[in-house]
């Protein structure tokens, strides 16, 4: 009996462990964030590669606009002006290639692990 009770308990304690562990993941997943810089008509890093789940923050930090915009046309950010930033969450892995519109040879790669 005195077994019994004292494997239901860690059994029962094992379970919060794994619930704890499973949302403290989740917290991390949630707040994973990458940075592209705009700068020298350049995207910076060129080649960004983010775990799925990512959220990718590009800060236009020239002194003319740019545009962030998806080859594809899946999405496309405003008319960014300095200091202005454009903001995408990547959830599906893949590799996701975006230039400006204003100035087409500006290009970028978004690669999004599993
Ligand atoms: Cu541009």
């Amino acid at each position: 009996m005195k077994t019994d009770m004292r494997t239901l308990r860690s059994d029962w304690l094992r379970a919060i462990l794994i619930a704890a562990a499973l949302l403290a993941y989740d917290g991390r997943a949630n707040a994973t964030e990458a940075t592209v810089n705009i700068e020298n008509f350049t995207f910076g890093p060129q080649v960004l590669t983010v775990p799925a789940g990512t959220t990718v923050v590009w800060v236009n930090n020239d002194d003319i606009p740019h545009v962030v915009a998806e080859k594809n046309r899946k999405f496309r950010s405003q008319a960014l002006d300095t200091g202005d930033s454009f903001t995408q969450t990547f959830t599906i892995p893949g590799t996701i290639e975006y230039y400006c519109s204003i100035h087409p040879m500006m290009t970028g790669k978004i690669i999004v692990a599993p």
